[in-house]
């Protein structure tokens, strides 16, 4: 399986308070290539179905609702050691425990509020990548 690429959303709470260009600088800065990207909203099936694996955590209802709540940005970063290097970018799902210096330590507000999504393992990366983009899409 590859080990370069990540998918990443900039999620709506992220996209409401104004933060794309910022949140696109601190990837590019580390190093992360744009190789897809597109700025659109989940329905709550949508939602639901990327993150169907979450489906018996209590969150569960709570996280489709905020993530189908407005627009997002969905990209494929390509970059060496991608899903790694891209989870320590983000930092802690807790924002309250992300290091200085980390994407969430700077944008999110909460636990479910937390600005960006990264992939975590290189299966998930593939699998999320084509949730959203066609071979078409990606260059
Ligand atoms: P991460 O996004 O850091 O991989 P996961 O996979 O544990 O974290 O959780 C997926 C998403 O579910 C998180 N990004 C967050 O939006 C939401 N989430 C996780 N834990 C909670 C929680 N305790 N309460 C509300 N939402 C949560």
């Amino acid at each position: 399986m590859a080990d370069n690429i990540t998918l990443t959303m900039i999620k709506p709470d992220a996209v409401r308070a104004g933060n794309i260009g910022n949140i696109l600088a601190m990837m590019n800065n580390a190093g992360f290539r744009i190789a897809a990207m597109k700025y659109t909203r989940l329905s709550k099936e949508k939602a639901g179905e990327f993150y169907a694996v979450h489906k018996e955590r209590p969150f569960y209802g709570e996280l489709v609702d905020f993530m189908s709540s407005g627009p997002i940005v969905a990209a494929i970063l390509e970059k060496d050691n991608a899903v790694a290097d891209f989870r320590k970018l983000i930092g802690s799902t807790n924002p309250a425990d992300a290091a200085e210096g980390t994407i969430r330590k700077k944008y999110a507000t909460s636990i479910g509020e937390n600005a960006v999504h990264g992939s975590d393992s290189d299966e998930n990366a593939a699998i999320e990548g084509g949730f959203f983009f066609s071979q078409l899409e990606r260059f």
